[in-house]
């Protein structure tokens, strides 16, 4: 599977809201209301990455969330991170 480098990836990024090439994954930082806001859409991202067959890692503190999208049987990043951070994008 083809993976992206940050250079590779730009463009790719920029057809996407604010998320960054950091460390082989791209991230996405959230901030909701409250904790109850932040579970709902951590569920939502759950159910996405359910149907996608791609799983990302979340991160979470009280209202904040970070996800982190990297293709592990790649070792990096692959069209489905980019996949699935599109699909994250039309939630919000
Ligand atoms: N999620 C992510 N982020 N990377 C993978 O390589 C991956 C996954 N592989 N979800 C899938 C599941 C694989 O393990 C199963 C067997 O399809």
């Amino acid at each position: 599977m083809e993976t992206y480098n940050e250079q590779t990836a730009e463009s790719l990024l920029q057809e996407l809201k604010n998320w960054v090439f950091l460390k082989d994954g791209i991230e996405k930082n959230f901030e909701f209301k409250n904790f109850n806001q932040a579970l709902a859409f951590m569920v939502q991202v759950g159910l996405l990455a359910e149907k996608h067959n791609h799983h990302p890692e979340l991160f979470n503190v009280y209202n904040k969330v970070t996800l982190r999208l990297s293709t592990h049987d790649a070792n990096g990043v692959t069209f489905k991170d980019f996949d699935l951070a599109k699909a994250i994008d039309k939630l919000s």
